[in-house]
């Protein structure tokens, strides 16, 4: 294909346009885009009364509320202030009594195949015996408790059970290191932490409770009082006398019945610790009242949710994801959903087909790094091929996490959709709590690699650096310019921090998501461009460069510099490459692999896996100006392999670009 060709085609894909077919529009909560507009107008003309009218419909209140939004103490907004209700009651309790109680609320498949199904009278007996667990133990209303799990029922349960009791759970990814484990737990102050003795990934049995023994010895976390333990497996660990205990007897000693702690609406149901533009993780404070009605209302708008639906969301609990569209949104809506422990991969790259076949999955929701990995696996192997299987229940396909390019999309959309199940692109983040911009099953016309259009009574535009409107097909900076109900509230123990980094003076009071985006000319259409801080997403993980940084220059004995920047990747969206000057000589062939390899190692360890860089290259010096800062956008160039066209004139030693250049 000549390059003129190829061009013309991308350009083609890019205008493509899937209208949702009539039958999807007629069966919709939200049908067609004249509806979505009549919302979007409901919340412009009265903001206050749309949320309001919201927040009554969708949740049960102990104690209803009379102000709606409080926008005294900007941009530490408070919603529902003096409402009362509680998060646990609201996913559980709220359904006893009606046809969902005997429902399934989860199909749990175990790494190894194993299918438990729990439903919703079961599950509120599990939470209330855990919570009175936890309340044995002391831990009380406003208490903080670190959940370091593994993808199963339990660990669902040891989240419920905290918002049960009113303790704020701050759950942490089991792929994280002792010493990322450590930071959180003493960050966050935790009295207690839920863990299991192992975790199944892939057939392996990997360690999670000796973690959480050397993160609470290392980081002499003082606040620590107990930690209780999830068999998983059958495999002895250690266990400390009068700290530590088992979920499983410790539950069957208690009884199933826990009348739920009712809370104000503000009070903080978790936070989640996620990567910033510093080498200090964040821990992003979400309410109660306005988190878990987004969670909620989001099911039934984005995912146009059905009674009769069995949604799955691959997402691990770690994540925003995992809390929004596992742990909640599907409680409180009363779906039945799917919960994976393992991964897409194992025993083969169909498992995931596998498992929407024995199920009978009606809405998937994954990202799209691991649509992109899959396409490279079973695109050579008939036999993990979709369409080697029945995916025909299959009715709505959602991706998260990263921008999904349009040739991802087309093949989720043909292979996995058969070209007949709209895909919601959805745009939000840690911070939002839940969706922000993405498409409407049975509204918008969607575009390959579009997030499409705000959701109604979300005020997202893009903007210049002094927070002016910039028009359509310039690119800017995604705001969103009033609250929201699910917004995050503070950073923990810093809300100096929170008001710098979300809202900066210039920018007129609006939210700064963090990425760039360019609306389309003909539609308006939101495209996401990527991050415009420091912060990687890899295969859909958020990764600061400066902690990556931070943990390479703690191995002090090797390393005198780093620089940590991204590189666009095919597979993992952006990867990690890191430029280092290590306080001996430049080292060279084999030596530099070994000192690659060992710098990698350290910090998996120090952070985890996931933060591993790609790539290291060594060199004498970094790019740096003349008044010592170092070029990262030179680094960036080197990093992808182009010629550095910038200019180097204010370079104080430009001489070093040859030698970054190499890869070892
Ligand atoms: C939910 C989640 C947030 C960052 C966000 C953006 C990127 C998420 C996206 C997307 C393009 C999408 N992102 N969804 N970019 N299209 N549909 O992923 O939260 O881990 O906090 O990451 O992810 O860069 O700012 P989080």
């Amino acid at each position: 294909m000549s390059a003129t060709s190829s061009a013309i085609q991308s350009t083609l894909v890019e205008n493509r346009v899937f209208e949702p077919s009539a039958a999807t529009v007629a069966a919709a909560r939200i049908p067609g885009m004249e509806a979505y507009q009549a919302l979007c107008a409901e919340a412009e003309q009265d903001f206050e009364g749309f949320w309001a009218k919201r927040a009554r419909e969708h949740l049960s209140w102990h104690k209803p509320f009379t102000q709606t939004l409080d926008s005294s103490n900007a941009p530490f907004f408070k919603w529902f202030q003096d409402g009362e209700l509680n998060a646990s009651y609201n996913c559980l309790d709220r359904h006893i009594g009606t046809p969902v109680e005997n429902k399934t609320a989860i199909i749990f498949e175990a790494d190894g195949g194993e299918v438990t199904h729990v439903s919703y009278k079961e599950l509120l007996a599990k939470v209330s015996q855990f919570a009175n667990v936890l309340k044995s133990k002391g831990v009380q209303k406003g208490d903080r408790v670190v959940i370091y799990m593994p993808m199963t029922v339990e660990g669902v349960i040891a989240m419920q059970a905290c918002a049960r009791i009113g303790a704020t759970h701050s759950v942490v990814f089991g792929g994280f290191s002792a010493k990322a484990l450590e930071e959180r737990i003493n960050d966050a102050g935790a009295v207690a932490v839920v863990t299991a003795n192992y975790q199944m990934r892939g057939g392996k049995e990997l360690p999670l409770k000796a973690i959480v023994d050397e993160a609470i010895t290392q980081g002499d976390c003082k606040t620590v009082r107990n930690v209780i333990v999830f068999q998983r497996t059958p495999t002895a660990v250690n266990m400390v006398e009068g700290r530590d205990s088992f979920m499983h007897e410790e539950m069957a000693a208690q009884s199933d019945v826990c009348p739920a702690e009712i809370v104000g609406a503000e009070h903080p149901l978790f936070v989640l610790y996620t990567s910033g533009s510093t080498g200090k993780p964040k821990g992003v404070q979400h309410s109660t009242g306005g988190y878990l009605l987004w969670a909620k209302m989001t099911m039934d708008w984005t995912f146009d949710l059905k009674d009769s639906d069995i949604f799955w969301c691959t997402a691990d609990i770690g994540w925003i994801t995992g809390h929004s569209y596992v742990a909640y949104g599907p409680l409180a809506a009363g779906a039945t959903q799917i919960i994976f422990e393992g991964v897409p991969t194992y025993p083969n790259a169909s498992r995931f087909w596998q498992m929407i076949e024995k199920h009978k999955c009606t809405i998937f929701y994954t990202a799209p790094t691991a649509i992109r990995s899959l396409i490279k696996a079973c695109d050579s192997d008939e036999k993990l091929h979709p369409k080697s299987f029945d995916l025909s229940s299959l009715r709505i396909l959602g991706s998260v996490g990263e921008p999904i390019n349009p040739e991802a999309w087309m093949w989720y959309y043909k292979n996995i959709g058969g070209e007949r199940c709209p895909i919601v692109d959805t745009f939000w983040q840690t911070e939002t709590g839940g969706h922000m911009i993405t498409p409407l099953p049975g509204a918008t016309p969607l575009v390959p690699g579009s997030c499409t259009l705000p959701l109604p009574g979300i005020t997202t535009a893009i903007v210049d650096e002094m927070g002016n409107d910039v028009p359509n097909g310039s690119g800017g900076i995604l705001v969103v310019k009033k609250p929201w109900p699910s917004m995050i509230r503070t950073i923990w123990g810093d809300p100096e921090r929170f008001k710098k980094s979300y809202f900066p003076e210039e920018l007129k009071g609006y939210y700064l998501a963090g990425d760039g985006a360019v609306r389309s000319e003909d539609r308006g259409y939101f495209r996401i461009t990527g991050r415009i801080d420091d912060v990687l997403n890899v295969s859909g993980h958020r990764m600061g460069t400066m902690e990556i940084e931070s943990a390479l220059v703690a191995k002090t004995d090797l390393v005198a510099e780093a620089a940590v920047v991204g590189r666009p990747d095919d597979l993992t969206g952006e990867a990690i490459v890191a430029f280092v000057v290590l306080k001996g000589q430049v080292p060279t062939g084999e030596d530099a692999k070994k000192l690659a390899n060992e710098l990698r190692n350290w910090v998996a360890k120090e952070i985890g896996p996931i933060a591993k860089p790609k790539e290291i290259r060594f060199g004498e010096n970094l790019p740096k100006t003349r008044s010592g800062k170092i070029m990262r956008r030179l680094l960036r160039s080197l990093a992808k392999g182009e010629a550095v066209t910038q200019d180097t004139s204010t370079l104080e030693n430009p001489h070093i670009l040859d030698q970054l250049a190499q890869s070892n």
